[in-house]
């Protein structure tokens, strides 16, 4: 185990030993050794080869022990019996908004309540609002987190998905009865949140395939298995179906799991006006619903589906009914971007900040990756809790990446590290004066706290920040958490259209928990001739890892590498940079 992994351990023994009413020191132990843990910055294991681990503060020796056998073996008794001593439901409860570990003794111990379900039942009676340290108000907010979770149960991030279905395909891929495979459904088209994961393959040993599919690694349970088909649950809790096909129907079966339900609709008239009929098994001369092989109409490819219908071949990402039928017949189907066009990302934190990694390690990262440059943009001021910097900082923080710049020219190496602000859009201002942001490659202005439920109020402080001269780019637009956090109120379609009145770009925020501004909006902003940037927001160098994720998004939004101003190398962009302020 490695030192994050060991820390989680620790943590979940903190929240257990809560659960089971342990004095509170003993249980703050655990918490306050897992978080010393993840800011180590060297490998646990050799700290513990070189017998170091007592010099950690607040690591005593009950503790030293089970950290070395973590590491050591991965496993540690004392957490599994703990673990088995307690009722599952009882963890799954501290899922809830608000419901801590003290609240999910008090509810076993005075109400008996084991799981969500009885709790839930236990509110609708009233009864939790009269236990001491509890209330109307806890009952009321217990039974919308509840309801809150019950919706968002079937609903997961992309990224998530991706995680596991990727290797999952690949294992698929290389097994010798499978001919073609894909993932289809909402994950190829690459929507933001997805229900469950499509896989679907061609094969003439469906039996095979299914067999060895279902005890791969990665997957949890089994809930249905027949000869074609099988239903799982993988890692996560994400459902994953299924399908096997023979190899003529693969087209056809991929085009429509791939859908959407909506795409599918129009596809099925479009044959129909044709005098064909188009389903999940193939395209067939017939004026009735058919399966019969004699009347298929055989293609090798989607592209050959499409062609039949008189329409360009459509990629999966903008496959939503949302005028991409007009476009393929008129065979105005854009180039869409790819994520290796991008060139580096131009929002992204370091350890001055709230990031995690320093300068000299993100120089060294993103070298590495092949990218041509990458911004510093850590917080301003009024973002404490970030640790937002104050003009001396920033100033300070320009001196140290003016020097490591001058080294990387020494070197004879043209990556560049950019120096920008994400600057606090505050009520009436930016968080910094003009001639302070004027010094800087890179301006993000973003929008972190203080938001009105008024929209009007939110988009009159944004439509400030775009009109300075000085302000590149505006940060995720409306703030959402995927899953977690609505958006603030703003009119998105006023403040592209100031963008495009002032040359701001608009940040398509990579982080798979924000992906914002969204995909919907990006076909009207280029309409506009507004321009996006493709941004990490990094906080960690892995992160550097969601431009390809982002670019999915560019994509979904009709995005060509032209839309895309982080496509273009060091010295366009540079110049890009002073197009605004030459105004
Ligand atoms: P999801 O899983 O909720 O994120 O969304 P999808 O689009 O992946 O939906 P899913 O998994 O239920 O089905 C995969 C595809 O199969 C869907 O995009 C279109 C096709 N499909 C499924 N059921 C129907 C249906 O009743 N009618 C039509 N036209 N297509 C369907
Ligand atoms: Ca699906
Ligand atoms: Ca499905
Ligand atoms: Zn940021």
């Amino acid at each position: 185990m490695d030192k994050d992994q060991v820390a989680e351990v620790l943590t979940e023994i903190g929240i257990l030993l809560e659960l089971k009413g342990e004095n509170p020191f003993k249980t703050r132990a655990y918490a306050n050794a897992a978080r010393t843990l993840e800011s180590l910055n060297e490998p646990l294991d050799r700290i513990i080869a070189e017998e170091r681990l007592g010099e950690i503060k607040g690591i005593g020796e009950a503790l030293q022990k089970k950290i070395t056998e973590l590491v050591t073996t991965g496993k540690l008794p004392y957490y599994d019996e703990l673990k088995a001593s307690i009722p599952p439901g009882l963890f799954e409860m501290l899922q809830i908004p608000g419901v801590g570990p003290k609240k999910v003794k008090a509810l076993h111990d005075k109400l008996g309540i084991k799981s969500v379900a009885e709790l839930e039942a236990a509110c609708q009676a009233g009864k939790v609002a009269d236990l001491d340290g509890f209330g109307e108000k806890t009952q009321t907010k217990i039974i919308e987190g509840i309801t809150f979770r019950r919706t968002y149960a079937s609903r997961h991030l992309v990224v998530s998905a991706l995680r596991v279905a990727e290797p999952l395909l690949e294992l698929l891929r290389e097994h010798p009865a499978v001919i073609r495979c894909s993932t289809a459904g909402s994950l190829r088209r690459f929507k933001e949140i997805v229900g469950d994961v499509d896989f679907l393959v061609s094969s003439k040993k469906p039996a095979q395939v299914i067999e060895f599919f279902v005890t791969q690694p990665g997957i949890v349970s089994v809930s249905a298995k027949g000869d074609t088909k099988a239903t799982v649950i993988l890692e996560g809790g994400i459902q994953a179906d299924l399908r096997v096909v023979s190899d003529a129907e693969f087209p056809f079966a991929l085009a429509y799991f791939t859908g959407s339900k909506e795409h599918n609709i129009v596809m099925r008239q479009r044959a129909i006006q044709r005098g064909l009929r188009l389903n999940e098994y193939g395209l067939f001369k017939s004026k009735e619903e058919t399966r019969d092989p004699k009347l298929l109409v055989a293609c090798n490819s989607e592209e050959e589906i499409y062609a039949k219908l008189d329409l360009a071949f459509v990629p999966p990402e903008l496959r939503e009914d949302h005028g991409e039928f007009a476009a393929a017949e008129a065979g105005k189907i854009p180039r869409l971007l790819e994520w290796t066009e991008l060139h580096g990302s131009l929002h992204n934190h370091s350890n001055w900040s709230d990031g995690h990694n320093t300068l000299e390690e993100i120089v060294e990262h993103m070298q590495e990756l092949g990218c041509d440059y990458w911004a510093i943009t850590d917080h301003s001021k009024s973002s404490f809790q970030a640790h937002g910097l104050d003009p001396a900082r920033v100033r300070q923080q320009m001196k140290e990446i003016k020097k490591i710049n001058e080294r990387l020219a020494d070197e004879g190496t043209d990556f560049r590290l950019l120096m920008g602000s994400e600057v606090d859009i505050l009520k009436d201002k930016l968080d910094f004066d003009d001639d302070l942001l004027a010094e800087l490659d890179v301006v993000v202005a973003s929008l972190h706290a203080g938001f009105s439920s008024d929209e009007a109020d939110n988009t009159k402080r944004l439509l400030r920040a775009v009109e300075n001269p000085y302000v590149h780019m505006l940060g995720h637009l409306t703030g959402r958490l995927l899953l977690e956090r609505e958006p603030y109120k703003v009119n998105q379609q006023a403040i592209i259209d100031a963008c495009a009145e002032t040359g701001t770009w608009i940040e398509l925020n990579a982080s798979p928990y924000r992906f914002d501004m969204d995909w919907r909006m990006w076909p009207y902003a280029k309409s506009k001739g507004v321009k996006c940037v493709i941004n990490c927001d990094a906080h960690r160098v892995e992160h550097a890892g969601f431009l390809r994720l982002g670019a999915g998004i560019a994509r979904k939004g009709w995005l060509t590498k032209a839309d895309v101003i982080n496509t273009l190398p060091l010295d366009k962009l540079m110049k890009e940079l002073k197009r605004k302020r030459g105004k």
